[in-house]
């Protein structure tokens, strides 16, 4: 990683990537398919907490984008496989169980340093530049997944939250481990669908039914007051506010979500697109769903359809994933 920002995450999103990650691709892919397997019994067990997803058609992407350079339109019809996708993302008790079976270090502790939001730094480190454009991060020396705001930071009380600065090499890593996989960018949107058809959000149109918050983003004036009236005021529990149809929580707000998939436009060359992989070619690897930052203001990336791409060493303290497989 280094402190400029990507081209991907250029369009004012709440996330922000690295620019040179080629250097070290072969080091840190290796390493994450390196991993020793957990035993059976533990695969068996993380495997049958994934919910099925019936396959079929639906409708990827959204007819018009507000930020074209995602590349998130046009809206195209998929056909997919059945397969598993995991009703939460993987949390830090889920992560801290993975590296103490593995020793696994992740890239922030490579690199020995990850993003972090302003707000939750003390007044010395506010007072640091953060990468232009994207001047409420900070690079914290120190923070990674078990001391997210930095040393002397830890997760106590946050279990039950998403493991967060966890970069696509990371993601793989516990893949590896737990004999799982990254959904597809078409399986995450179709899992994040619910079951319904052109819809913005999980569980339909509307961001607030009846004035209520289904989902973690910002309130208030982004990036300098959080009026938290979600009740997050950073990361949620991975099971907070009521699942979608398929029973899966947080799919849009709380964590940006790796997906297995490369960053480039879609493959509008068949109709069908049939099981879809993404791009052969690039360095930057798809995220999906926004996060507890996002805000209408200037990142409205919270809905099902929503996407930003990073280079795959990117780790930033609203950045994690949740795991898929393939049925028996
Ligand atoms: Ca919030
Ligand atoms: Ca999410
Ligand atoms: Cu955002």
């Amino acid at each position: 990683m280094n402190d400029e920002t990507s081209v991907a995450s250029k369009g004012n999103c709440c996330s922000v990537g690295s620019a040179a990650p080629a250097s070290n691709d072969e080091r840190y892919m290796s390493a994450a398919l390196a991993v020793a397997p957990a035993a059976p019994e533990v695969r068996a067990e993380l495997k049958a907490r994934l919910k099925p997803i019936p396959g079929g058609f639906f409708e990827m992407g959204t007819r018009k984008s507000r930020f074209p350079a995602d590349l998130d339109s046009p809206r195209r019809r998929v056909k997919l496989s059945p397969y598993l996708i995991s009703p939460f993302t993987v949390s830090n008790a889920d992560y801290a169980r993975f590296v103490a079976a593995t020793g696994y270090r992740t890239v922030a502790e490579e690199e020995g340093w990850s993003f972090v939001f302003h707000l939750f730094l003390g007044e010395k480190a506010r007072a640091w530049p953060g990468p232009p454009g994207l001047e409420w991060w900070r690079a914290v020396n120190g923070a990674y997944w078990a001391a997210p705001e930095g040393p002397g930071s830890d997760w106590t009380g946050r279990e039950n939250h998403p493991a967060i600065h966890i970069a696509w090499y990371d993601a793989l890593a516990y893949c590896t481990w737990a004999g799982l996989r990254l959904p597809t960018e078409a399986e995450w949107e179709r899992a994040g669908r619910g079951g319904l058809a052109n819809m913005k959000f999980p569980w339909g149109n509307v961001m607030q039914p009846g004035g209520e918050h289904r989902m973690n983003t910002w309130q208030g004036t982004f990036p300098v007051e959080n009026t938290a009236e979600d009740g997050f005021v950073g990361t949620a529990p991975v099971d907070a506010f009521p699942p979608n149809g398929y029973g899966l929580h947080n799919m849009t707000g709380n964590v940006w979500e790796w997906v297995a998939d490369r960053f480039g436009p879609p493959d509008l060359g068949h109709s069908p697109l049939v099981d879809p992989q993404g791009p052969k070619e690039g360095m930057a690897r798809i995220q999906r769903g926004g996060s507890y930052l996002c805000h209408v203001s200037y990142c409205d990336r919270y809905h099902v359809h929503s996407r930003t791409g990073n280079p795959p060493d990117t780790s930033t303290g609203n950045l994690g994933f949740r795991v898929a497989g393939d049925p028996d």
